[in-house]
C-alpha cells in the first residue's frame, strides 16, 4: 500500500488558499471521488510519483497525451536542444509548418489547419469557422461529449421536451445556448428529426467520433455515416473533436476506421507530446476563411510555439516510424481488460468494460453504456471506492467515473499484472 498522502493534504490545503479548489483544472480536484489528490514531483514512462514518495503505475497520462509514456528520452532531449534557442517568438518557424505536415500525414482530410494551444481553443474556433463559412448559428452537440470549456459547448441538453440547450454554467447567457441544440449520443433518429425542422438554421455538428468524456462509449457502427449523410444533404459541417481519441484509435483517426471524412477535425493532446498544443484542420475551401486568409478571425500569442512545435514533431515521428504501435496498444490494452473482467468476476460485480483502441473505461453497470443516460445510470459509489482501493494500491487512474483510462506504448506486462493484482482485492472494498 502507498504511503498517507501527508504532503500532498499540505500542499494542497496550500494550494486552495490561493487557487479555486487548489488546482488549475476541476477534474483534478479529486472531489469526484472525495480524497486527496496526489501532488506531483515527477513522471518517467509508465511510473508517476509524488510527492510523498509514492511511485504509482500511470492510466491517466496526463489525460491522453503521454501515448509514449512520461519524458521519453527522444522527446526530452528535444526539448533540451530546443529550450537553448528560446522559448517563443511569436513568429513564423519551420517548426509548425514541420508538424503540420506530420499531421496530415495522419489525418490528410486536414488539409488545411491551424496550431493552438488547447482543446478547447480548436473546437471554438472550429465552430466559429462553421458558423462564418454557413452563415447559420446553431450547432448541434451531444450530451456527455465534452468539447472544452468554451460558452456554446457549456450547454446540457434542454429538459424535458425541449430542444434548445441550456446552459450547464453559470457565466453561459441564455441566448448563447439557444444556439446548441443537444442530443443524445449514438441516437440518429433525433438527429434526422432535428434536421428535418431546422436543418437550415444549423452550421454543424460537433461529435467525440469516440467518446470518452462519459466514459468510454464508441459511437455505434451506421451513427457516424449517418451524421455525415445527415449533414452533407444540410449543406452543415461536420467537426470530428479527436482531441482525446485521436492518434488512439487507428493510425488515421477514427475517421479512418469509419471510414466518413469530416469537414473540420479537432486534435490536441498528443499532437504536442504533452506541451500546450492543438490544432483545427480540414477542408481547404473551408480553412482558407480564417484570417489572415479570409474574414474569420482567430489568434494566439503562444500558437505554434516552438517547444510544443517541438514535441509534438519527435512525438508523432516516433509514432509515424511505427508501423503497428496501433496495433500493439490495442492488443496491450485489450489483454489487461481480459484479466479486469476475470477479477470482477471472482468478486461477483458488474461491470462494463468499454475499450476503443488504447482507450477504455469501467462502468459499475449491469448494461451496455451507450450514452450519457446509461453511463449516469453506472454505480458512482462502487466506483468510487474501487477507485480509492487502487490508488492505495499503487494504480492511478481518472478520479471520475465519466473519464477514460488510457494505455502507453510505456506500459508493460510487469504493469499489468500489478494493476490486475490491485483489481482482484479493489473489487471487494
Ligand atoms: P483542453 O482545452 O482541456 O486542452 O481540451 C478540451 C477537450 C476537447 N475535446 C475533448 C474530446 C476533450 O476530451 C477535451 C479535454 N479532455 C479532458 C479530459 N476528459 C481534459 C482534462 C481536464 O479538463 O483537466
Amino acid at each position: 500500500m502507498v504511503n498517507k498522502l501527508e504532503k500532498s493534504a499540505a500542499a494542497f490545503e496550500k494550494a486552495k488558499k490561493i487557487m479555486p479548489g487548489g488546482v488549475n483544472s476541476p477534474v483534478r480536484s479529486y472531489q469526484n471521488v472525495d480524497c486527496t489528490p496526489p501532488f506531483i514531483s515527477h513522471a518517467k514512462g509508465s511510473k508517476i510519483s509524488d510527492i510523498d514518495g509514492n511511485e504509482y503505475i500511470d492510466f491517466v497520462g496526463s489525460w491522453g497525451p503521454a501515448i509514449l509514456g512520461h519524458a521519453h528520452p527522444q522527446v526530452v532531449e528535444a526539448l533540451q536542444k530546443a529550450v537553448e534557442r528560446g522559448t517563443s517568438f511569436g513568429a513564423p518557424t519551420e517548426l509548425e509548418t514541420e508538424l503540420a505536415e506530420l499531421v496530415q500525414k495522419f489525418y490528410p482530410t486536414m488539409q488545411v489547419m491551424r496550431m493552438v494551444n488547447s482543446g478547447i481553443e480548436a473546437t471554438m474556433s472550429a465552430l466559429r469557422l462553421a458558423r462564418g463559412f454557413t452563415g447559420r448559428d446553431k450547432i448541434v452537440k451531444f450530451e456527455g461529449c465534452y468539447h472544452g470549456h468554451s460558452d456554446s459547448l457549456l450547454v446540457g441538453a434542454g429538459s424535458g421536451a425541449a430542444t434548445f440547450g441550456e446552459p450547464t454554467s453559470p457565466g453561459v447567457t441564455l441566448g448563447t445556448s439557444q444556439d446548441t441544440i443537444v442530443l443524445q449520443y449514438n441516437d440518429i433518429k433525433s438527429v434526422e428529426k432535428i434536421f428535418a425542422e431546422y436543418g437550415s438554421e444549423i452550421a454543424a455538428v460537433i461529435v467525440e467520433p469516440v467518446a470518452g468524456n462519459m466514459g468510454l462509449v464508441p459511437s455505434k457502427k451506421n451513427f457516424l455515416p449517418k451524421l455525415r449523410e445527415v449533414t452533407e444533404k444540410s449543406n452543415a459541417l461536420l467537426i470530428f473533436d479527436e482531441v482525446m481519441c485521436g492518434f488512439r484509435v487507428a493510425k488515421g483517426g477514427v475517421q479512418e476506421k469509419y471510414n466518413v471524412k469530416p469537414d473540420i477535425t479537432c486534435l490536441g493532446k498528443v499532437i504536442g507530446g504533452g506541451l500546450p498544443c492543438a490544432a483545427y484542420g480540414g477542408r481547404e475551401d473551408i480553412m482558407r476563411n480564417v484570417s489572415p486568409d479570409g474574414k474569420i478571425y482567430q489568434a494566439g500569442t503562444l500558437s505554434g510555439n516552438p517547444l510544443a512545435m517541438t514535441a509534438g514533431v519527435e512525438t508523432l515521428k516516433i509514432l509515424l516510424k511505427d508501423e503497428s504501435y496501433i496495433d500493439k496498444l490495442t492488443k496491450k490494452t485489450s489483454k489487461l481488460i481480459e484479466g479486469l473482467k476475470i477479477k470482477a468476476e471472482l468478486a461477483n460485480v458488474d461491470v462494463q468494460i468499454q475499450q476503443a483502441g488504447s482507450m477504455f473505461s469501467i462502468f459499475f453497470n449491469t448494461k451496455k453504456v451507450s450514452n450519457y443516460i446509461d453511463a449516469k445510470s453506472s454505480d458512482q459509489n462502487k466506483f468510487k471506492r474501487w477507485f480509492i482501493a487502487m490508488l492505495e494500491r499503487g494504480i492511478y487512474l481518472p478520479p471520475s467515473q465519466y473519464e477514460t483510462i488510457f494505455v502507453s506504448l510505456a506500459h508493460t506486462d510487469e504493469d499489468f499484472a500489478k494493476t490486475l493484482d490491485a483489481a482482484e482485492s479493489a473489487f471487494f472494498v
